[in-house]
């Protein structure tokens, strides 16, 4: 008999642009995930789950160091900044004895750095040739696909990697990168030392844009009652907008910020698509794990960096402190016999990203290193509240969320929102537009106040919060179409 290892598997799948109400078992009534309903079922959905730098490289960056921003340095997307030197999730399961293999979206730089694990097969979307940043010769992906004769063919649909227009997948099914990620991953767990636990890291780069779903499942979608996006009195104006929602979701850059009523629906069932095929191919891996016998022994985890409001108030971007684009899905299903985890119950504390790192090394009996300063949920502490950054300066967004109540603030024009969040879920009521609720309001503000450090306290005037004045709204056209890939030749 071979040695088996003491310590479960861990399989971390973490996907790109996905929000947490996007989930059956979230309640979610349209889009279809059967497999993550079922995971849910045989593990914890957390349900208030945030992340709380809501960008693929902060985000990123607090998942595999366990450390906040305040601690980390990043609250910001930034290109081309060097990923910290502290042992990483991955170098704290192997330095415990793990195969550490991680396959997809790793988003650092240099691109090429393995943060940790024993090897990353990557695939960046086309990252490497932004402009500002040039880095490498090209992701691993991107060399299957030469290798499939489609060299230099990965972003030939024409399709957008930061607007949200949509066609079906243009090359062969196994050639697109949601199948190629999982079969990659699976090939990583069958080249496994059976002696060794394995840490293996799916990232999937879907759902972000491009959005190019297969044809099998927009068909799926062809004719299911989608519900309308939400709306409210604070976000039917476009002119009453806060100033920097205007500057995200702008609509003299964004093509869908101007699209008409059919291709927002189209856009929403091809995002929804690709859940769903993310959510099949999930099962491909799962049932290679069954049918090797290493399931009952492995700890499963489903998540996202971040979501995207995808139309919800009449917004096309990422990154603000609305729940369709800061709340992620994240279920943990432990391994078989670990009883601090119960299968099949919710879990309603306010949960982060970063969590994930501290959970992960308690659960599998590896000391947690220093520099972590976020909660492992395998105890039973509560946040009285989770506090959210991103940006600096004029593009600062900031959050304070308690059990109940969500307080957004925008330091240009000085303007805070507040949702009650067990009321209003889909944030339709702005409560400081309304006036009510003012000692609720007075309450976040001191403890926004309280999180405040570095530039940010320049918003801060005689213990009152006064921001930054508010320049009018211009135009920005972009020819660069955010960021858009061109055909390449190899
Ligand atoms: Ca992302």
């Amino acid at each position: 008999m071979p040695q088996t290892p003491s310590r479960p598997h861990i399989l971390l799948i973490c996907t790109d642009h996905w929000g947490g109400p996007l989930l059956g078992a979230a309640g979610h009534p349209v889009v279809m995930t059967p497999t993550l309903d079922q995971l849910a079922r045989c593990g914890v959905l957390y349900t208030q789950a945030y992340s709380s730098c809501p960008s693929c490289i902060p985000a990123r960056r607090q998942l595999m160091t366990g450390m906040s921003p305040r601690v980390n340095g990043l609250r910001t997307y930034q290109e081309g900044v060097s990923f910290p030197e502290v042992p990483t999730l991955a170098q704290c399961c192997r330095d415990a004895g793990y195969q550490a293999y991680g396959v997809g979206k790793l988003h650092v730089y240099p691109q090429r750095n393995r943060i940790g694990f024993d090897d990353v097969l990557v695939e960046d979307q086309g990252r490497h040739q932004l402009r500002d940043v040039p880095d490498g010769d090209g992701d691993d992906y991107e060399l299957f696909l030469a290798d499939q004769g489609y060299g230099g063919q990965e972003y030939a649909s024409g399709m957008p990697h930061n607007d949200f227009l949509t066609r079906t997948w243009h090359l062969p099914e196994h050639c697109h990168p949601v199948n190629w990620a999982a079969r990659e991953l699976t090939r990583f767990i069958r080249r496994r030392d059976p002696r060794r636990p394995g840490f293996w890291y799916l990232s999937f780069s879907a759902p972000h844009p491009p959005l190019t779903p297969l044809p099998a499942y927009m068909d799926l979608y062809r004719d299911v009652p989608l519900i309308e996006p939400a709306h409210g009195a604070w976000s039917d104006d476009f002119g009453a907008w806060p100033h920097h929602l205007k500057r995200l979701s702008n609509p003299d850059s964004l093509a869908m910020a101007r699209a008409r009523p059919p291709a927002v629906e189209l856009a929403r069932r091809a995002y929804y698509a690709i859940m769903t095929h993310i959510d099949h191919q999930i099962r491909l891996v799962l049932g290679y794990l069954r049918e090797n016998g290493l399931l009952d022994n492995t700890a499963v985890v489903f998540t996202a960096d971040h979501g995207h409001m995808a139309g919800e108030h009449g917004l096309w971007c990422m990154t603000p402190f609305y729940d369709m684009s800061a709340r992620i899905p994240l279920i943990v299903v432990p391994p078989t016999g670990e009883e601090r985890l119960v299968p099949g119950t919710r879990d309603d504390r306010l949960a982060e990203f970063g969590d994930l790192m501290p959970t992960l090394l308690e659960l599998a009996g590896i000391p947690v290193p220093d520099q972590v300063d976020r909660l492992s949920l395998l105890g039973a502490e509560r946040r009285a509240h989770l506090y959210g950054e991103h940006g600096e300066r004029t593009a600062a967004m900031r959050m304070i969320r308690d059990p109940r109540y969500k307080l957004i603030y925008y330091p240009v024009g000085n303007r805070l929102q507040l949702f009650d969040m067990q009321a209003d879920p889909r944030e339709t009521r702005d409560l400081v537009l309304e006036g009510t609720h003012q000692d609720t309001v007075e309450r976040l503000k001191r403890l926004l106040i309280e999180e405040l450090y570095g530039d940010d306290l320049e918003w801060v005037e005689d213990d009152r919060l006064v921001g930054l004045p508010e320049p009018p709204y211009l135009p920005a056209p972009d020819r660069n179409l955010r960021g858009q890939r061109g055909l390449r030749f190899m």
